[in-house]
């Protein structure tokens, strides 16, 4: 008949369903960072640990309870099965001490999930401690713009794509958008939160190791929503340090002739509309060009263009001649740069460090 050339099939396919999972599985293993530098299962701050935990605590228990069920169930389908010539089974039906094993196991499971799943949410959405370091982050389309407060709060220290962050240090994100709604999410760092315009989220952590962290906008918001990214930078405290001082200096000023001809490019040309690099003592957070990322230590990132080039002569380049084609519906037009004019320039950058 029909019915056992099938249950044939569905016998081959189980082996088959199986291997698939076991190779799933293997990609969990020590490369699988490198497969998915964006993954969840890699946690390196305290945040990401806990809900890390939280998410194994409940899968075992889950697993417990499925094998429980299905194993219940396949010996009692094969054990009250039909055969000739046997009388009906025993019926249960209202048999009140089962029915209260079976409300009361499943209650205890809910609690055992309950319980901590609470316990964690107040402790990663609880309010950031006095030592915390707040940075503000704007989302913007199609890059992320970060503010640190310097100098007992004088002076803003502004940067695009690339967050940095010290270990051991309570970071408080507070978070905003400039256009639409965006998202923003680093795997290894945590949790995700919506960026909303005229709204505040917060995002609080702790990194706890120094590493290079990739991430990338999670809310759809318009044509280069993919391009999105951001990376995470996790400096020992000193190194940290180190960033931010440099970060809050200002711009180097040209040693050689072609550098000071791209600097002329720049700061005179309609760059200077939507860019600002800053060459003076005070970094007031106010100033003009606001439309694009603050350039002033641009050759010290290692990405452009919110993570999607590497940061080198060759790209730089590339995103000046056209900057809609590396990345579609760019808010930097396409400005007609002529190749030596590129050239001067992506020396110019080049030097911000
Ligand atoms: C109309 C505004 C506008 C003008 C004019 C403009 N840019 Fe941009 N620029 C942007 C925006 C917006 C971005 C962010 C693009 C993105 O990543 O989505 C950007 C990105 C960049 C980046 C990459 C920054 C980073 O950290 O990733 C560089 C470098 C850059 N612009 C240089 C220039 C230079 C040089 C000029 C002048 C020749 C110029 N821009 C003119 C708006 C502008
Ligand atoms: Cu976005």
């Amino acid at each position: 008949m029909k019915s056992r050339a099938k249950r044939s099939g569905y016998s081959l396919r189980m082996p088959a369903f199986g291997l698939a999972l076991l190779t799933l599985l293997a990609a969990c293993g020590e490369d699988h960072l490198k497969t998915y530098p964006q993954t969840t299962f890699a946690p390196v701050t305290e945040f990401a640990r806990q809900s890390d935990w939280l998410f194994k605590y409940t899968l075992v228990l889950g697993v417990l309870v499925g094998l429980f069920v299905f194993g219940l169930l396949g010996y009692i389908v094969w054990r009250f099965r039909y055969q000739p010539g046997h009388p009906e089974p025993e019926q249960v039906h209202g048999n009140a001490r089962l029915e209260l094993l079976w409300t009361f196991i499943p209650a205890l499971i809910l609690a055992a999930i309950a319980v901590p799943t609470v316990r964690t949410i107040f402790a990663t959405q609880r309010e950031a401690p006095a030592n915390a370091l707040t940075i503000e982050v704007h989302g913007w389309q199609w890059w992320w713009e970060y503010r640190y407060a310097v100098n007992g709060g004088r002076d803003t220290v502004v940067t695009a794509n690339e967050i940095h962050v010290p270990v051991g240090t309570p970071v408080q994100l507070r978070m905003t958008s400039g256009d639409v709604l965006h998202s923003f999410w680093i795997p290894q760092m945590g949790g995700k939160r919506d960026v909303i315009p005229n709204k505040v989220n917060t995002l609080n952590f702790t990194p706890e190791e120094p590493g290079v962290y990739l991430g990338q906008c999670a809310e759809f918001c318009g044509d280069s929503h993919a391009l999105m990214k951001m990376r995470m930078i996790a400096h020992t405290p000193e190194g940290f340090q180190e960033w931010l001082r440099n970060e809050a200096g200002p711009a180097p000023t040209p040693r050689d002739s072609a550098v000071a001809l791209g600097k002329q490019l720049v700061t005179k040309g309609a760059c200077a509309g939507c860019h600002v690099i800053q060459y003076g003592a005070s970094r007031d957070s106010a100033t003009v060009g606001r439309t694009g990322p603050n350039l002033t230590h641009f050759g010290s990132r290692r990405t452009l263009a919110a993570g999607i080039l590497e940061n080198n002569a060759e790209n730089l380049a590339k995103w000046l001649k056209n900057p809609p084609e590396v990345k579609p519906g760019s808010k930097m037009p396409n400005l007609n740069l002529k190749d030596e004019e590129i050239r001067f320039i992506v020396a110019y950058l080049q030097t911000l460090q």
